[in-house]
């Protein structure tokens, strides 16, 4: 059994430095900051993630969310490339509002590879982006999300070269998640879709 650590401590301020060192995971428990995806945001929170073969336990902690809403969450990278979480410089990449929109953190955060829903599918399918299975944050922004799942081999061996994205942010502060679309062309919301927080994990 081996256990993962992934803590979120989003400032005020998204530009900070790449600390590539972090993600040397050679002793079992690690845990590294994440760096902000949205300016106005401050998510902070913590994933612990526990291996035993490929079942996986994620337990994920976080405040700061936008409440009452859900929250995709998802184990986001390529195995075997650096690839990390994005940095500040890419907010205006494709459209120049200063988010970080999930096309422009693409390229840095890779593909989704595990999905942290409450049922169901935990794979990247349609699971990964349905707001009906996605955790829900309590009235006060809060997350508590547990669930044990058996994971594919090919990341359970790799899991500290990936990374946890937790998504969603009512921008506009009313009707929950709406106005435009976000930028998968999927039919969600920008706001259900944006990255709100990426922690490698360690
Ligand atoms: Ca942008
Ligand atoms: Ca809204
Ligand atoms: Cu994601």
């Amino acid at each position: 059994m081996s256990v993962l650590t992934a803590a979120f401590a989003l400032a005020a301020t998204p530009a900070l430095a790449r600390n590539a060192s972090n993600r040397a995971a050679t002793s079992p428990v690690q845990s590294a900051a994440a760096r902000s995806t949205y300016s106005a945001l401050n998510v902070t929170g913590s994933a612990s993630l526990t291996l035993s073969g490929n079942i996986l336990t994620a337990h994920v902690t976080a405040s700061g969310l936008s409440p009452s809403l859900p929250h995709l969450m998802q184990i986001h990278g390529t195995v075997g490339a650096q690839n990390d979480c994005p940095g500040a410089s890419v907010a205006d990449d494709r459209v120049n509002d200063g988010l970080i929109d999930t096309a422009e953190g693409l390229p840095a955060d890779g593909p989704i590879d595990i999905t942290f829903s409450t049922s169901g599918s935990t794979d990247a399918g349609p699971a990964a982006l349905n707001l009906g299975t996605a955790p829900v944050a309590t009235a006060a922004g809060t997350i508590n999300y547990t669930r044990t799942f058996q994971i594919p081999g090919k990341f359970a061996a790799r899991l500290s070269e990936l990374h946890v994205v937790i998504h969603g942010a009512d921008l506009n502060g009313i009707n929950g998640y709406d106005g435009v679309d976000g930028s998968l062309g999927v039919g969600i919301p920008l706001e259900a879709e944006i990255p709100v927080s990426c922690s490698a994990i360690n």
